[in-house]
C-alpha cells in the first residue's frame, strides 16, 4: 500500500488556526503519533504528510499544516507553505476549536469553494466549549458537512472518517483512466520506450508503468519496443494496433515509422489529459505564436531532479521556443510545489506531465493561469507542435482536435485576416528531435 504513488492518493488537507487540534486530529485518525502536539501555538511549522489506507476509499494522503493565524515574520513564510497545500487538496478539512468560528475559518471555506474542493468542518474541543448554535445553523443551511470531536480521546473520529468518505470526489471512486478508453478489451497498444543513457537503470519510468497497468486493468494488451525496433515490430503484427504511444523524444522517428492509419500519441499528451486539462493545454500551446522578443516563459516541473546536460526543461524546450519565435525570450524554470502566485509577467507557461502529482494540483495551476489570462501548455504538446506533428498527435482525441482546429482558425483569422492558414504539419515547425524523460 505504501508504494501507491502519491499522485494516485486522495489528498486531504487539514487547515485551521494554531492550537485548534489539527495535529491531534491527524494522530487520532491515523492512530499514530505522526505530528507533534503541544499547547504551544505554532507547533506545526511545515506541512506534515501521512499516507494511509482509508477503507473503502483506498490510499489517501493527509497533510497537516501550520496554523493560518500566525502573523509573525516567520509566520508569513509558514502560511505561504500552507497556501501551497490548497493547490493539491482534494478534500479540505477546516478544524476549529468549538465556539471559535471566525473570519479565518470563513476565508478557508471561501478558498475551498472557489476551487470547488469539498469541505468538512471539524468542531474540535467540544469537551471545553459548545459550538456556536448560529454558526452551526448557517453552515448546515449551506450544506457544509460538520463533525464534533474531542481528538485526543478519539471522540467523533468515526464520524470524521465517514464525512471524509462522503466528501471524496468521484474521480477517486471511479478511477480515471490513462489510455484504456482508447484501447478496448482485447485490443493492442504499442508502447515505444527508448532505452538510452537518460533512461533510469533497471526500471521503467512512472508514466510507462502506469500506462501498462491501465491497459492490463482493461483487459487490453500491449507490446513494448524501443524506437529502432518499431517498424519491424509493426510489420510483424497480423493486424495493426489500436494505438501507438511514444516517449515524445522519439516522436519524429515514430511518426515516420508508423503508418498514418494507426493513431499515434505520446505518454506526456496522455498525461496532459489524465492529470490536467488537455483542451486548455492544447489551446495554450497556440500562444507560442504570439511570443516575441522580450517575452517571458515559465517552465514548470512538478518534481526536483538534477538536470542532465541536455535537460528537457532547461535546455531543449527553451531552445525550441527560441527557434520557433526567432526571438530573445527569457525562460525561467521552477520545480516542485513552487509556482508563482503572480503569473502576469509570463506570456506562456509550459508544464511537465506532472506524473508524480495528484490531478488537483495540476488543475489548481491551470486554474491560476486561467484566472490571470496566461496560457498554459505541456511538454509533449509543445514538442509535437515544434515537430509539426501536433494534429496527428491529437487525432486519438477527436473532440479536442476539433476544438483545437476551430481555435486555430479563429486565432489566425484575428491575427492575419487576409492570409492563408499556415500548416502545422508542414516544415515551418520542423525542429530537431527531442528527449522527454526522467
Ligand atoms: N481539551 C481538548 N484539548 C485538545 C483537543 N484537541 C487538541 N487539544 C489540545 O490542544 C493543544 C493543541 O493541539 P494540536 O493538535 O497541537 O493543535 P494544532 O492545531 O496542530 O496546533 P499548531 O500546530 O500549533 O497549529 C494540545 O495541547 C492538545 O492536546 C480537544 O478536543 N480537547
Ligand atoms: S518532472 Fe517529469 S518525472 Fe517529475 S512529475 Fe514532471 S513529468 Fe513526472
Ligand atoms: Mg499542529
Amino acid at each position: 500500500m505504501r508504494r501507491t504513488p502519491k499522485g494516485f492518493r486522495c489528498h486531504i488537507g487539514l487547515f485551521g488556526r494554531r492550537n485548534v487540534g489539527k495535529s491531534s486530529l491527524l494522530n487520532a485518525i491515523t492512530r499514530q503519533q505522526v505530528s507533534i502536539v503541544s499547547d504551544f501555538a505554532g507547533t506545526t511549522t511545515d506541512p506534515v504528510e501521512k499516507p494511509m489506507e482509508l477503507l473503502p476509499l483506498g490510499p489517501v494522503l493527509f497533510i497537516d499544516t501550520a496554523g493560518i493565524d500566525d502573523l509573525s515574520a516567520l509566520g508569513e513564510k509558514r502560511m505561504e507553505r500552507t497556501r501551497q497545500v490548497f493547490d493539491r487538496t482534494d478534500v479540505g478539512v477546516i478544524v476549529t476549536a468549538a465556539g471559535d468560528w471566525s473570519s479565518f475559518e470563513e476565508e478557508i471555506l471561501k478558498e475551498l469553494r472557489r476551487r470547488e474542493v469539498p469541505a468538512v468542518v471539524v468542531l474540535n474541543k467540544v469537551d471545553q466549549l459548545e459550538p456556536c448554535a448560529a454558526t452551526i445553523h448557517r453552515l448546515s443551511q449551506e450544506n457544509v458537512r460538520m463533525v464534533r470531536t474531542v481528538a485526543p480521546d478519539g471522540i467523533g473520529i468515526l464520524s470524521f472518517r465517514q464525512a471524509l468518505l462522503d466528501s471524496t470526489p468521484d474521480d477517486f471512486i471511479n478511477n480515471p483512466v490513462i489510455v484504456s478508453d482508447l484501447v478496448g478489451p482485447g485490443e493492442l497498444a504499442v508502447l515505444v520506450i527508448p532505452i538510452d543513457n537518460e533512461a533510469p537503470k533497471g526500471r521503467l519510468i512512472l508514466p510507462q508503468q502506469q500506462t501498462i497497468r491501465d491497459l492490463l486493468d482493461a483487459d487490453s494488451y500491449c507490446l513494448m519496443v524501443k524506437e529502432r525496433e518499431l517498424r519491424t515490430a509493426l510489420e510483424g503484427l497480423s493486424r495493426p494496433p489500436r494505438l501507438v504511444v511514444t516517449d515524445s523524444q522519439a516522436f519524429l522517428k515514430v511518426a515516420a515509422d508508423t503508418p498514418r492509419a494507426i493513431p499515434l500519441t505520446a505518454f506526456s499528451i496522455l498525461y496532459a489529459r489524465f492529470k490536467g486539462d488537455l483542451l486548455e493545454q492544447v489551446r495554450g500551446t497556440l500562444a507560442v505564436e504570439n511570443l516575441g522578443s522580450g517575452d517571458r516563459v515559465l517552465i514548470a516541473e512538478a518534481c526536483a531532479h538534477h538536470p542532465t546536460g541536455e535537460d528537457i526543461g532547461r535546455v531543449k524546450i527553451p531552445r525550441w521556443l527560441r527557434q520557433l519565435t526567432s526571438g530573445r525570450l527569457t525562460v525561467e524554470t521552477v520545480q516542485g510545489h513552487d509556482f508563482p502566485e503572480d503569473l502576469s509577467p509570463y506570456g506562456l507557461v509550459v508544464h511537465c506531465g506532472a506524473c508524480m502529482w495528484n490531478r488537483r494540483e495540476m488543475l489548481s495551476r491551470i486554474l491560476r493561469c486561467r484566472e490571470q489570462g496566461v496560457p498554459i501548455s505541456n511538454y509533449g504538446l509543445m514538442i509535437a507542435y515544434s515537430l509539426g506533428i501536433f494534429e496527428r498527435a491529437l487525432k486519438p482525441f477527436p473532440g479536442v482536435l476539433e476544438a483545437y482546429q476551430a481555435a486555430r482558425k479563429e486565432f489566425y483569422r484575428n491575427r492575419h485576416p487576409k492570409q492563408v492558414l499556415p500548416s502545422v504539419t508542414g516544415s515551418r515547425h520542423q525542429l530537431s528531435p527531442t528527449r522527454e524523460r526522467r
